[in-house]
């Protein structure tokens, strides 16, 4: 694994290992629970822009260090000093850079994504969390839509990721109880895809990172984006984007993946999906 170098464009708020086409990257202000201030949101921007670009990754892991994923927005720095500010540039600005790497980015990134919530995620974290494609959480993680023990109801787009994953029952008993879930309930109630024992979590979320990142890269991107884009999409518009999408990377695929792998099934017969569906 080699760690982040001295002129890396992240700085201290986020760390960045690399390990076989896995970008580990990790929220890092253990101190603070990993609670997002404007620092760390800066920073984030810069981080998955530059990633975006690097070749080391082809799969990007977002985690927390120490026993917290991440405490949601910096209560101090995120909402006091902006209320003390009294200007109202420095609060659009500092919205935005949350926004901008949260869900704006994130959630429509080029690689695949997988969330490894490894302890604490409170409300503004909930953004991140569902913004990546895929969700791994250790069992004894807990979560919490804690605004409403703030008195704020919760804001950013939040709520909207909520809807966008959990039934409007799980949803509003958690928004509006602030009640802490753990690990085991985000699982059954679809926020993530799968929890596991702390000792296996990072076992299982490298697994599914690796297979992810020996899947054709242009075809996930392909499949990815218009799953997310689609599903708001009327059915006929759908289609059409959809047909443009298969299109398009069949256009971008430089490896030609698709014509390879009807050949080997129809010409050759030296591949069944069903039996060895990632091999090469
Ligand atoms: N914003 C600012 N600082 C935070 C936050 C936060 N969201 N979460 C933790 N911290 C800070 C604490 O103030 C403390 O700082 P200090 O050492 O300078 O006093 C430090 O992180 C450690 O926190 P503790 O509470 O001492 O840690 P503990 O392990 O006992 O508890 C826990 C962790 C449960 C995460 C607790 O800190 C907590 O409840 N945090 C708030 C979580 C929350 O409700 N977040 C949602 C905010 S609203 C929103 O996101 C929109
Ligand atoms: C929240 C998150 C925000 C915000 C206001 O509920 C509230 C959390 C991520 O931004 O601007």
């Amino acid at each position: 694994m080699s760690a982040s170098s001295d002129e890396a464009p992240w700085g201290n708020t986020v760390l960045v290992e690399f390990d076989e086409g896995i970008a580990w990257v990790t929220l890092n202000r253990p101190d603070k629970r990993n609670a997002m201030n404007p620092t760390l949101n800066d920073e984030m921007v810069r981080t998955l822009d530059a990633l975006e670009a690097d070749p080391r990754c082809k799969v990007l892991v977002l985690t927390g260090a120490g026993e917290s994923w991440s405490a949601g927005m910096d209560l101090k720095e995120y909402f006091r000093e902006v209320d003390e500010a009294d200007d109202p540039s420095v609060q659009i600005r500092v919205r935005r850079a949350s926004a901008e790497w949260q869900w704006k980015r994130l959630a429509n990134w080029s690689k695949p994504t997988i969330a490894m919530v490894n302890g604490w995620c409170f409300g503004g974290a909930f953004t991140p969390l569902v913004a990546c494609d895929l969700a791994i959480s250790d069992e004894e993680a807990q979560y919490g839509l804690s605004e409403i023990n703030w008195g704020i109801p919760p804001g950013g787009v939040v709520t909207r990721a909520l809807a966008a994953t959990v039934s409007q029952r799980d949803a509003l008993y958690f928004i509006m109880t602030g009640e802490l879930f753990d690990g085991r309930r985000a699982a059954e109630m679809r926020l993530v895809n799968e929890s596991v024992p702390a000792d296996r979590l990072r076992e299982r979320t490298r697994e599914l990172a690796l297979k992810l990142a020996a899947t054709n890269p242009v075809v996930l991107r392909a499949a990815k984006v218009g799953y997310k884009v689609a599903r708001d999409m009327p059915w006929e518009q759908a289609e059409d984007y959809l047909y443009a999408k298969f299109e398009q990377s069949q256009f971008l695929d430089r490896t030609h993946g698709r014509e390879k792998g009807m050949s080997q099934f129809l010409d050759d017969k030296t591949y069944k999906p069903g039996l060895s569906a990632y091999r090469d």
